[in-house]
């Protein structure tokens, strides 16, 4: 149950330096990988543990073929929690940063739904960098682990990343997850080398892309929805940074958030510490 340890090894941490990702080994075993699938069904059906509550209240579309995300799915599920807040993540991801201690960002709970070889782009998820959308957090020394709950490759809307993308800097407008016409934002954002590499990933293994890293998806034609868990981690002494674009997770400082003030209460849980 839970993460499995994985120590990082020099020639890993070489590739997510120079690729701005890194595919993991299978870090959950079959019966954690079960447990997040029935805890997808929960979710979706609002069915939630504890008498906690959403920061986004989750609202099915009408479109069956829409992207589902459901933000902080550690509030509400206990499955969830237990895998987005594994010590061990942490310490991957302290050691791909270079980093001595790991927080949670945030979670994603992710499903795209099969299109059944259909046309649509309702499940994409346009090219961005995550830190478009994190400019208030004091540094892009962020990561995002991405988990697959089943085989995923391009054609069940796998992810796709653009190499070496995150040696860029953060790219005005890169806050387009939202925008499902991956060629016009292709020619907004391939002004360099725009090489897409898929992440294709067996169930219960990990991408670990940087934050300024662009990367996005497009259609599920399988006949299955595409699940996943998403846990968006940042070194522990992340802070508030002046003059940049908001941040939901800004609120969660508290009604008075301070510039330089560290996200460090209880809505951003210490996964790793290595002192
Ligand atoms: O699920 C996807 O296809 C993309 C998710 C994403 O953008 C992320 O996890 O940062």
């Amino acid at each position: 149950m839970g993460v499995v340890s994985y120590n990082i090894t020099a020639s890993d941490k070489e590739t997510f330096d120079r690729d701005g990702y890194w595919i993991s080994p299978k870090l959950l075993d079959d019966e954690t990988i079960e447990r997040l699938r029935a805890a997808h069904e929960r979710i979706w059906k609002k069915d939630y543990d504890g008498a906690g509550h959403a920061l986004h209240p989750f609202k099915l579309s009408d479109n069956p073929f829409a992207l589902r995300k459901f933000d902080n799915g550690w509030w509400i599920n206990d499955e969830v929690r237990d895998v987005v807040t594994d010590p061990n993540l942490g310490q991957m991801a302290a050691e791909l940063l270079g980093e001595d201690e790991i927080r949670l960002w945030h979670d994603q709970v992710i499903y795209k739904p099969g299109a059944s070889g259909q046309e649509t782009n309702a499940g994409n998820v346009g090219w961005h960098q995550d830190y478009g959308y994190w400019r208030a957090s004091s540094t892009s020394n962020m990561v995002t682990v991405w988990i697959a709950l089943q085989d995923t490759d391009l054609h069940n809307g796998g992810m796709m990343t653009i190499l070496g993308s995150h040696k860029w800097g953060a790219v005005e407008g890169s806050d387009t997850f939202f925008e499902q016409d991956m060629t016009k934002l292709k020619q907004r954002f391939a002004t360099r080398d725009w090489v897409e590499e898929p992440c294709i990933l067996k169930a219960g293994q990990a991408s670990f892309h940087h934050a300024l890293t662009f990367h996005g998806s497009s259609t599920n034609y399988s006949d299955s929805p595409r699940l996943s868990v998403v846990a968006h981690l940042m070194p522990g002494d992340t802070y508030y940074r002046e003059g940049r674009a908001s941040h939901d997770n800004v609120r969660l400082l508290g009604p008075r958030p301070q510039f330089g003030q560290r996200f460090d209460n209880e809505y951003f849980p210490l996964l790793y510490s290595k002192k």
